[in-house]
């Protein structure tokens, strides 16, 4: 085996470093080796990451001594699959009895660079501590993925993402400044700031653009009350992360045919920044390839925590390869996907999820014995004419029957909506197994989102919502 380029733990690579120009990929050992050979290093990596986190960290000591648990076990694959899940309850907890990192902190508070967390609308906050030796390894990772979607140095990077507790539009920003870019770090969410993204990505035209597929539609919508075909900013390559969209089929084309660049799927969880770590690539550019030397990804049954196989559905287990802050090891996302081991045209030996990550294991809709994801009714209503681009599911209970009613903005004046209301209706019930009625709203009178979309209203009592 040729050495796999930099790898080490704790990880540290050369600042210096760029690849040869005209090189697709990074690192091209690591990129396209038999992947055999990778996950035999890579099972030496998760054992050492393994004796890093019990020597330093009373969180993951206390969990692996409660089952019998020590690194030194962790001899094959399905000894790993048997370490115990992560589950953002038990971080909860550990924040909570140990503020405000918890007791998987595993680096002193003097290594903190940055401090990042979820927004905390519906509970208490999680905070993350990212060392500052880890954000340059991240910055480095996320420079490798950019180059392997074709961003190089020189290229102007426009980050249209709220820079705040959100880790994404940082972790986008740190990839493009180690990879030499120009980086244009726009941020979003201001009173009148999509109007002026529109400006200033017409006068600047870059060739790389990071957001979420949502606030991408939004642009789209606002550039053309502009009067200015958003085909005019010139981008190349937009890469999203947050939620799903750019994998869903006709939010990936809807974006693709607004702006005429190639649509890039990626994003795993904050938690697991570098979360580009699951990525598509300029060869490969549908579903998200894993880059399995950067995180471990596994797809598993969401009961049994056991890995599925290739081809089959299930949720994603991730661990931390390269982290010494806040490692992860095999942390439980609650997400759905399904994985294949296919060649890849771009020639990297990583698995894929070819429909990428196609939504969250609660925002499933348990509706009269069926499961209905939101992704599912959002990916057809962009089929369907005169839809006016944003909708609600509501879902509720009258009587003992539950109904659900797709509120849809539909762009057909009001005497001439009921056959749109019917047509759709129709489809959908076609699609999902269960009743819908539709109920038409004028277009452009649903609030967008300017970050994560948030679609389902259910008012059933005996749900969480
Ligand atoms: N989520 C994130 N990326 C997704 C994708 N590409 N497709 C489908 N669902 C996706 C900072 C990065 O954007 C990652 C991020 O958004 O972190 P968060 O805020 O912790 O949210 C993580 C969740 O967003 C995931 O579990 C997915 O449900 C979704």
């Amino acid at each position: 085996m040729t050495r796999m380029e930099d790898w080490h733990f704790p990880a540290a690579y050369d600042q210096s470093y760029l690849p040869d120009p005209l090189s697709p990929y990074w690192f091209p050992h690591r990129e396209t080796m038999d992947p055999e050979e990778r996950n035999a290093a890579v099972l030496e990596r998760l054992r050492e990451v393994m004796e890093y986190a019990y020597a330093t960290s009373p969180f993951y000591r206390r969990t692996w001594d409660a089952v019998d648990l020590e690194p030194a076990d962790i001899t094959s694959f399905e000894a790993f699959e048997q370490v115990p899940v992560v589950t953002k309850d038990e971080m909860r907890a550990s924040q909570h009895d140990h503020p405000p990192f918890g007791d998987y902190l595993c680096v002193d508070e003097s290594e903190i660079h940055h401090i990042h967390g979820t927004s905390g609308t519906t509970g208490m906050p999680t905070a993350f501590a990212i060392g500052r030796r880890d954000w340059q390894v991240i910055a480095d990772n996320h420079a490798r993925i950019l180059w392997g979607m074709g961003v190089r140095p020189g290229d102007t990077v426009f980050v249209a993402a709220l820079f705040s507790l959100y880790l994404g539009s940082w972790g986008a920003l740190a990839g493009a400044e180690r990879l030499h870019c120009r980086s244009l770090p726009f941020g979003a969410g201001a009173q009148g700031m999509t109007a002026r993204a529109v400006t200033w990505l017409a006068r600047t035209r870059p060739k790389a653009f990071y957001a979420t597929p949502s606030y991408a539609l939004r642009l789209a919508e606002v550039a053309e009350q502009e009067k200015i075909d958003p085909r005019e900013f010139g981008l190349q390559v937009m890469f999203f992360s947050g939620e799903p969209g750019a994998s869903v089929p006709t939010v990936r084309r809807a974006i693709e045919d607004a702006f005429g660049a190639t649509v890039i799927d990626c994003g795993t969880m904050a938690e697991m920044t570098p979360f580009m770590s699951a990525s598509a690539t300029a060869g490969t550019p549908d579903g998200m390839l894993l880059w399995q030397d950067i995180v471990w990804h596994e797809v598993c049954d969401p009961t049994t925590f056991r890995t599925v196989p290739f081809g089959a559905e299930g949720t994603p287990v991730y661990t931390h390869l390269e982290r010494t802050s806040q490692p992860m090891i095999r942390l439980a996302s609650n997400d759905l996907t399904r994985w294949v081991m296919e060649d890849n045209p771009c020639g990297r030996t990583y698995p894929k999820l070819p429909d990428g990550v196609y939504g969250r294991i609660d925002d499933m809709i348990h509706i009269r014995g069926e499961n209905v994801y939101p992704t599912e009714v959002d990916n057809y209503l962009r089929s369907v004419e005169h839809y006016g681009g944003e909708h609600r599911i509501v879902v509720r209970r009258t009587g003992s029957m539950d109904e659900m009613i797709v509120r849809a903005e539909c762009t057909l004046a009001d005497g001439q909506r009921a056959e749109f209301e019917r047509r759709t209706g129709a489809g959908l019930q076609s699609l999902l197994g269960v009743r819908v009625t539709v109920e038409s709203v004028d277009a452009d009178t649903l609030e967008r989102a300017e970050h994560k979309s948030r679609r389902v209203v259910d008012e059933r009592e005996h749900t969480r919502r």
